[in-house]
Order: C-alpha cells, then sequence, then structure tokens
C-alpha cells in the first residue's frame, strides 16, 4: 500500500490525519515517559489550535431520568435507585430561556440531553424546533438523545443541527461490562448515520469505570480509526453517583487521565478534546494538566445533565489564572 493510502482520510479529509492508529501504538503512546507524552501533545495542539482557547458548551437535560438502559455510570437508568426522578421532556419556551441565560453567561454550544434509549419520531419534532430556536439565538447546537435511524438524522440536520453527541464510552471488550442493553456495534452505527447525514460528531468516553490501560488505549484506538475523526472528543471522568453499579468504582489516579486526554489530542490533532464530566471533583492543577495536554473545551454552568459542575465564577477565574479565553465559534471545527 502506497504512502498516500495509509495517511489519506477516505472521505476527503487532510490528507495528515491518521485513521490507522494500531491498539499497539496507542498503547505505546500511553506507556511513554509522562514527560514525554505531554510534550508531544503540546507540539501537536499547537499545530492546529492556539493553546489559549478554550471552547464553552453548556449543557440542558431536556428529559431526565426514566431511562430503560442499564449503562452502569449512568444516574438516569430507571434500573438503579439514584433519587433522580423521571420527568418529561420540557417545554420549548422553557428550554429556550434556558438557552438565552448560556448565552448571555458566555457560552457559544448549548448541549440537550436526554435519557432515551432512541427517540421517537414524534419527540424527535419537538426536539427539531428547540435546535431551531436555539439556533436562532445565535448558538451552535448539540443533541445528545441516544441511538437514530438515518432519517432521524437526515431530519435533525434539516432543522440546522450542528453536533450530536454519542459516546463510545469505553473499549469493545470492557463495554458488556458496562451496559448491556446495547452493542458497540448499535453505537457504531448511529456514529455512521450521523456523519452521513453532514452532523459534526462529538463522540469520546468515561474513565475511570474500573477499567484497565488497556482499555483506555482501546477507546482511543477505536475512536481514532473511525473513518473520520470525531470534530469533538469528550474525555469524562466518571462522576460517581450512589445507587449505581459503579457508586464505589476506585479512583483514577488523576495522571492517567491527563495521559488519556494527551493521546487523544496526538491521535486526534484536529478535533476539540473537552475535558468533560468530573471537574467538580478535580483540583485545579489536574485540570490546568489537562489543558497542557490538549483539552481544548469545556461545559461550563453549575450543572451538567444531573450532577453538579464547577460553578461560573470559579471557572472564569481559573481560566483567567490560566491565561485562557473562549474560542471564537468561528474558528471551531
Ligand atoms: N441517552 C443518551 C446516550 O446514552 O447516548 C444521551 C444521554 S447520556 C447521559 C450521554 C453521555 O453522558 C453518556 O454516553 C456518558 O458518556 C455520559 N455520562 C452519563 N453518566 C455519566 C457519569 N456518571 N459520569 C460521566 N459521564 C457520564
Ligand atoms: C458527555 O460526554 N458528557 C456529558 C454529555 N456528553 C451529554 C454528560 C455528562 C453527564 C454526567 C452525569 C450527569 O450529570 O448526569
Ligand atoms: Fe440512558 Fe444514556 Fe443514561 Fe445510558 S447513558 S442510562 S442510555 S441516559
Amino acid at each position: 500500500m502506497s504512502l498516500s493510502a495509509v495517511f489519506s482520510d477516505p472521505r476527503g479529509g487532510p490528507a495528515w490525519l491518521r485513521h490507522d492508529w494500531t491498539r499497539e501504538e496507542v498503547r505505546g503512546l500511553f506507556a511513554l515517559p509522562f514527560s514525554e507524552l505531554i510534550f508531544r501533545a503540546q507540539q501537536i495542539h499547537r499545530v492546529h489550535f492556539d493553546p489559549a482557547e478554550v471552547q464553552i458548551s453548556t449543557l440542558l437535560s431536556i428529559k431526565t431520568g426514566g431511562c430503560p438502559e442499564d449503562c452502569a455510570y449512568c444516574p438516569q437508568s430507571a434500573k438503579y435507585e439514584t433519587g433522580v426522578k423521571a420527568e418529561k421532556l420540557m417545554a420549548l419556551d422553557a428550554v429556550l430561556r434556558e438557552a438565552q441565560a448560556a448565552k448571555a453567561g458566555g457560552a457559544s454550544r448549548f448541549c440537550m440531553g436526554a435519557a432515551w434509549r432512541e427517540p421517537k419520531d414524534r419527540d424527535l419534532e419537538k426536539v427539531c424546533a428547540m435546535v431551531e430556536g436555539v439556533k436562532a439565538l445565535g448558538m451552535e447546537t448539540c443533541v445528545t438523545l441516544g441511538m437514530l435511524t438515518g432519517d432521524q438524522a437526515r431530519r435533525l440536520k434539516q432543522s440546522g443541527l450542528d453536533y450530536y453527541n454519542h459516546n463510545l464510552d469505553t473499549s469493545p471488550e470492557y463495554y458488556g461490562d458496562i451496559i448491556t442493553t446495547r452493542t458497540y456495534q448499535d453505537r457504531l452505527d448511529t456514529l455512521d448515520h450521523i456523519r452521513e447525514a453532514g452532523i459534526h460528531v462529538c463522540c469520546g468516553g468515561i474513565v475511570g469505570m474500573g477499567e484497565n490501560t488497556e482499555d483506555r488505549a482501546g477507546m482511543i484506538a477505536a475512536l481514532a480509526s473511525l473513518p473520520v475523526h470525531p470534530e469533538s472528543v469528550p474525555i469524562n471522568m466518571l462522576v460517581k453517583v450512589e445507587g449505581t453499579p459503579l457508586a464505589d468504582a476506585t479512583p483514577l489516579d488523576p495522571l492517567d487521565f491527563v495521559r488519556t486526554i494527551a493521546v487523544a489530542r496526538i491521535t486526534m490533532p484536529a478535533s476539540v478534546v473537552r475535558l468533560s464530566a468530573g471537574r467538580e471533583d478535580m483540583t485545579e492543577e489536574a485540570q490546568a494538566l489537562c489543558f497542557l495536554a490538549g483539552a481544548n473545551s469545556i461545559f461550563y454552568g453549575p450543572k451538567l445533565l444531573t450532577t453538579p459542575n464547577p460553578a461560573r465564577d470559579r471557572d472564569m477565574a481559573l481560566l483567567d489564572k490560566l491565561g485562557m479565553r473562549p474560542m471564537n465559534p468561528d474558528l471551531e471545527s
């Protein structure tokens, strides 16, 4: 095979993006001395991004709790007693009020999450109206609604949706320990539908679920060998919630979290890597290391979907201290 075949993007992306990352190579990156790993991540980060810029998204749970899936990390699964009350889909005007407040707070993207296995077509129409309303406010839109058919993905694209979040969550071999109600292939199929519809893909995973380094390598290898890299890669630290099977998971060394960010940055150089859930319990020093390792996006605002996130003033103070500033949405991928 010629070099250009190895390094070219089958769908016409820039030739320097690699989609043939082997597990072995990714394992090798995780095994690098910490300083070497961070150095490489910083070099690559600076080729594609201004290291002082951070993309700011705000999350809203538009349909909370009562989900039929059994994801072992999730407070919204109906299978676990977590104290999260099942609610109906929010009304359009209430969602738009929240989006307006997020915009006023400085967010450039508004992400709406629903605790569904998959949306019913009737509900999808309501979400499309939300997407249209949020777009009209001048914000980028992202939704995460579970599995989609090709038709549903095309309908969302028609409404103007910019991003769809759908995570692979962990390695293919650890997946069955975490979720039994759907398969890795189900996730990959939905990712294909999103990509085919022309919607930007937001896809990452969770660490700190009792997985080992090999699983973290497997997860990053799976993400980095997708036919087109996700434009946005959220790396979540497990938020442990009482009542879920992972409530007592062994805590992950924060340096292993930083390593995961660095390996995501190196293998998916042009993607925005999000330091996603888990910041509420992370020190400022650990977050600063994540930014040094190539993270350039955060969720901003005091709540994720159902769990706490740092208060806005705390985050602004941290970004100020680090000399970082919000990314201009026009420059985001
Ligand atoms: N139901 C849809 C789905 O699963 O795709 C959308 C919402 S779901 C809450 C979105 C993502 O949130 C999950 O894929 C998972 O990566 C993340 N997530 C959920 N609970 C979490 C937790 N306790 N800690 C960290 N991330 C979590
Ligand atoms: C993602 O990767 N992380 C976000 C978003 N996508 C939807 C969700 C984090 C949820 C954390 C647990 C909660 O607040 O319920
Ligand atoms: Fe449902 Fe999504 Fe939570 Fe899984 S992660 S239980 S699919 S809301």
